[in-house]
């Protein structure tokens, strides 16, 4: 019986070791040349440069202007950005070059259920993110304040009040008990929306405040705030 025991506490031990061993090679076994091709803006590339810089993996953020842009644009896979240079092959779709990296750098979660669960909840960050766009599209002031007020009442709190339940119920991570991908987009709208809102716009969600000061917090991202361009904080309308 207390053989067994030990022998179970034993394999426990070594299974643990090896998983965060593992994830530390991941992290840092990189040989890669990567270059992201994207806007002086965080928009649909800043989750991309937050997992480079949380995994501490040297990349080039080309940051291109606007008068470059028509050349670009034709030399890209699908005529818009961001894409990725992977040791010089191009990649589209951010969503799609995010969860590559994550899946690399050990940020999926624990098992195929977490990779799941983070799939979903970048995915509905989308859809809270498109509503959040509709104002800043709109040309015509008028509309676009009736627009402000409806996702303000609605979309706004209807979404940040079941993101805040659940990352209340897994003690402060969006998906289980460690950091994810899903994470670093949270922290990245978050901050928008603190941006367009002000700063006490997360006042009513202490857990996805908390969740955003944390991966803020990260030494990796932590740094690679102090040095981002200042133009990247979405403007306010
Ligand atoms: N589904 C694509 C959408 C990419 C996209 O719409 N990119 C915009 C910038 S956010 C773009 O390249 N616009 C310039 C253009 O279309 O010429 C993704 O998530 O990567």
């Amino acid at each position: 019986m207390y053989l067994h025991v030990l022998l179970s506490a034993l394999s426990f031990f070594a299974v643990s070791f090896i998983s965060n061993h593992n994830r530390s090679l991941r992290m840092t076994d990189d040989n890669h040349q990567y270059k992201l091709l994207y806007f002086d803006l965080p928009g649909k590339a800043e989750h991309i440069r937050y997992i480079f810089a949380y995994a501490g993996v040297e990349y080039e953020d080309e940051r291109i202007q606007k008068d470059k842009w028509p050349e670009i644009k034709k030399s890209t896979p699908y005529g818009k950005v961001p894409v990725l240079e992977i040791d010089g092959q191009q990649v589209a779709q951010s969503n799609a070059i995010a969860r590559y990296l994550a899946r690399k750098f050990g940020l999926v979660g624990q098992t195929e259920w977490e990779a799941l669960q983070c799939d979903v909840l970048v995915d509905t960050l989308g859809d809270l993110q498109a509503a959040v766009m509709q104002i800043m599209k709109e040309p015509d002031p008028i509309k676009r304040e009736e627009i402000r007020a409806r996702v303000t009442k609605e979309e706004l709190p209807f979404y940040l009040s079941k993101f805040e339940k659940i990352v209340q119920e897994n003690g402060g991570f969006s998906v289980g008990s460690d950091i994810t991908w899903s994470d670093l987009v949270f922290a990245v709208l978050l901050d928008q929306f603190e941006s367009m809102y002000g700063k006490t716009a997360l006042n009513g969600y202490p857990s996805l405040k908390g969740l955003k000061d944390k991966v803020h917090n990260i030494p990796g991202i932590k740094s690679y705030l102090e040095k981002r361009p200042p133009k990247s904080p979405m403007p306010r309308h």
